[in-house]
């Protein structure tokens, strides 16, 4: 018998249980064990009644993703739960943890299903770039009715067991031990009774209205409308022509480059959990409390982090008016929250009672770790870590959610080198799902280790960099923002460069971007850097002149774009169009018709030549990172598999060649090729091999 699926009789009851972690995947040795359990199971006369369940905390994650794009083996998922379907006994899933995916399926093929009060069910397969392939579009309806089935089905997330039982997903929650609990409804005696059985009916103008509010809200993703289509024609057509429909669509899902994104993504996360350098000897250090200095929106937000986690947070400020500041606003997003239902008023005063204000650095004697969100300056954070290091405990965990500033630099503040690191957040810090953390030449291996479990338990995707200006998101944005802006003062408006970028994809153009994070923030920086004669630092132009006229963006009514009060919505403007008329006269610049297509290869290729130069200088570990980087904190459309995958689907070599033609006509040293580039392009190779 199979490993990874294993049967036993308990009486007259034949459980089966799936048994291949981590996530009991439906892959080929899990389909052939399934069916091999199954007719042994039917083939011995002592078996009245099947039960199927998982081994661990999960019943089946779905299929195994791993198995897409390689060439099918049998038996097919499909064809496995037909067989459970049609089995001359009845069968009853016990779901004792998550059933996602092809795992629901599963548990839809059976004729009852039992779950534990933990379970999660949900066809995600949406947030893959697919459509359930097994069944799902087609057996859901069936027991939930239609309208439920779409919600279900476009949205992707799970439901919890209460939800899922009311639902009509599940017949029963089961408190206690759910196999036990499903022998007991054998026990009963349950005959059969086929999903494929129930009636199902839609009605055509239904479906219309739903189409037109999935096809408005798809943003560019192909499956969700084929989810809806394959629901359609389940409600017109006999069952087993409905399951061959399905399948077709989700074939076609599966061969779009949406799928290969999408799946890429999927495993960039994963992958970025697991450093290289870290072994699961090198363990994090034990964190239950934690520090923050800065009770600004960064160090608001990210207290509010850990207190949504359930740790113990000390917010430090300098003067009592800017910390009660801090904690109103803290209050105030969390009542917005409440006011959306999404926590009840109990949760806000919880998590508020775990963040303490203090104006005393002495409070943070005992914290595990403290994150530092003050001022950007180099001589504030010297300050502030040198008390750091005549404070803290021995051990404690001294971070800096620094976005430019050297993390070495820092470091030599204190005596104790190894123990600091940068925890770099994206705002809003309670939001944004990624978390730069940045190890410093010293930054010890287990504060490393630290840092990513902190963001994997406050619900982040924690990818380790390291040092340079920028690290590896703001760096890159740094390239393309440059060139986007060489664009405009080649002929280019700002609204046409937003709009091939969010044409390709991403939620917000780069200047609408800049609107919104403020063009005081970069004019700033750049004017410290052009006191200090940094040679990298841009001559001042027409964004300047616009910050200098006090146009900082949203915030102001007024920055690149014009905004109305309370709305975010960009407006071009006449005095913008001015002033970079104006500037184009003074750099004697002649201006030109740039070409749509040309605005997003040069805004593209400086991405994967920069992601490239961060490879080899050794800032990122993986391609991947990188990708996880874009994906989770600056709008990279999920379904292109971030900057570097996108290259990699371009090829290499078509992405030099682009390179070298720009670099031939620009002139510009940014626009000389990585040597990696070059070198794996002209060895035919991808980033990953
Ligand atoms: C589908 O079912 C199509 C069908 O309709 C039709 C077919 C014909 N396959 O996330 P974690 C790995 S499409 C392979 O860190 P957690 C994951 O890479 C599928 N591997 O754990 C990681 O590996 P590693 C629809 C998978 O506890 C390890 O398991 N299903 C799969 O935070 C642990 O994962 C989905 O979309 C998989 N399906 O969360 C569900 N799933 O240790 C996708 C996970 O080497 N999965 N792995 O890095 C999830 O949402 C989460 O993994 C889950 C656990 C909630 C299950």
């Amino acid at each position: 018998m199979s490993e990874a699926v294993k049967w036993e009789r308990k009486g007259a009851v034949a459980v089966i249980t799936i048994d291949s972690p981590p996530v009991n995947a439906l892959g080929q040795a899990v389909r052939a064990g399934l069916k091999a359990c199954l007719e042994a199971a039917l083939a011995d006369d002592a078996v009245e009644t099947l039960v199927l369940t998982g081994a661990g905390k999960t019943f089946s994650a779905g299929a195994d993703i791993r198995e897409f794009g390689k060439p099918p083996q049998g038996p097919s998922l499909p064809d496995v739960i037909a067989a459970f379907e049609n089995a001359s006994k009845p069968v009853i899933a016990a779901i004792n943890g998550t059933a996602l995916g092809g795992g629901l399926e599963l548990a839809l093929g059976c004729h009852y299903r039992v779950a534990s009060p933990f379970a999660q069910v949900g066809l995600p397969e949406v947030k893959l770039g697919l459509i359930p392939g097994a069944g799902g579009t087609v057996r859901l309806p069936r027991l939930t009715g239609v309208q439920a089935a779409v919600d279900i089905i476009v949205d992707g997330s799970p439901l919890d067991a209460r939800k899922a039982e009311a639902a009509g997903i599940v017949d029963r929650v089961a408190e206690g031990d759910v196999v036990a609990a499903a022998c007991n409804l054998a026990a009963e005696g349950v005959g059969h009774r086929r999903t494929r059985d129930l009636p199902l009916e839609g009605d055509a103008a239904l479906f219309e209205g739903v189409k037109a509010a999935v096809a408005r809200k798809a943003r560019g993703l192909y499956s969700p409308l084929r989810c809806v289509e394959s629901i359609e024609a389940a409600s017109r057509l006999p069952f087993d022509e409905a399951i061959a429909n399905e399948r077709s669509l989700f074939l076609d899902c599966l061969n779009s480059p949406q799928r290969a994104g999408l799946i890429h993504a999927f495993f960039a996360q994963r992958e970025a959990a697991k450093v290289p350098g870290l072994g699961p000897d090198v363990k994090p250090r034990p964190v239950e409390s934690v520090g923050v200095i800065g009770a600004g929106t960064m160090g608001g937000g990210i207290a509010m982090c850990f207190a949504n986690a359930g740790l113990p947070v000390i917010l430090i400020e300098t003067v009592a008016p800017a910390l009660d500041r801090g904690l109103a606003t803290i209050r105030r997003n969390y009542e917005a929250t409440a006011a959306k239902g999404r926590i009840t008023p109990a949760e806000v005063e919880a998590r508020m009672a775990l963040i303490t204000g203090s104006l005393d650095y002495g409070d943070l004697a005992t914290v595990d770790l403290v994150i530092e969100a003050a001022f950007e300056s180099m001589a504030v954070k010297h300050e502030i870590f040198g008390k750091l290091d005549a404070i803290c405990k021995p051990g404690a965990v001294l971070a800096t959610n620094t976005s430019t500033l050297s993390i070495d630099e820092i470091a030599a503040a204190t005596r104790r080198p190894q123990d600091v690191v940068g925890m770099h957040f994206f705002s809003p810090a309670n939001v944004m799902r990624l978390l730069e953390n940045v190890r410093g030449k010293e930054t010890a291996p287990d504060v490393q280790a630290t840092v990513m479990d902190v963001a994997k338990r406050i619900g982040k995707v924690g990818v380790m960099v390291g040092v340079c200006y920028g690290f590896v998101g703001n760096r890159i944005l740094h390239a393309r923002n440059r060139e986007a802006i060489a664009l405009v003062n080649e002929g280019a408006t700002p609204q046409q460069v937003d709009k091939v970028l969010t044409g390709f994809g991403f939620a917000m153009g780069p200047f609408a971007t800049s609107d919104l994070a403020g063009l005081d923030v970069g004019w700033r920086i750049r004017e410290e850097r052009r006191k200090a004669n940094d040679p990298d630092v841009d001559a001042p132009n027409w964004l300047d002149a616009l910050a200098e006229k006090g146009r900082y963006g949203q915030k102001t009514g007024a920055g690149i774009y014009l905004y109305e009060k309370g709305s975010r919505t960009p407006i071009p403007d006449a005095e913008t169009d001015a002033l970079i008329a104006a500037y184009r006269a003074e750099a004697g610049i002649a201006t030109r018709d740039v070409p749509d297509r040309e605005i997003l290869e040069r805004c593209m290729f400086m991405m994967v030549n920069e992601g490239a130069r961060i490879l080899e200088e050794g800032i990122a570990s993986r391609a991947s990172d990188i990708d996880a980087v874009w994906l989770n904190g600056y709008g990279f459309p999920a379904y292109r598999g971030g900057p570097m995958f996108w290259g990699e689907q371009q090829g290499l070599g078509t992405v030099v060649a682009g390179i070298d033609a720009f670099h031939a006509r620009l002139g510009t040293p940014q626009w000389q090729a990585a040597g990696l580039l070059r070198k794996l392009a002209d060895e035919g190779k991808g980033f990953s091999g």
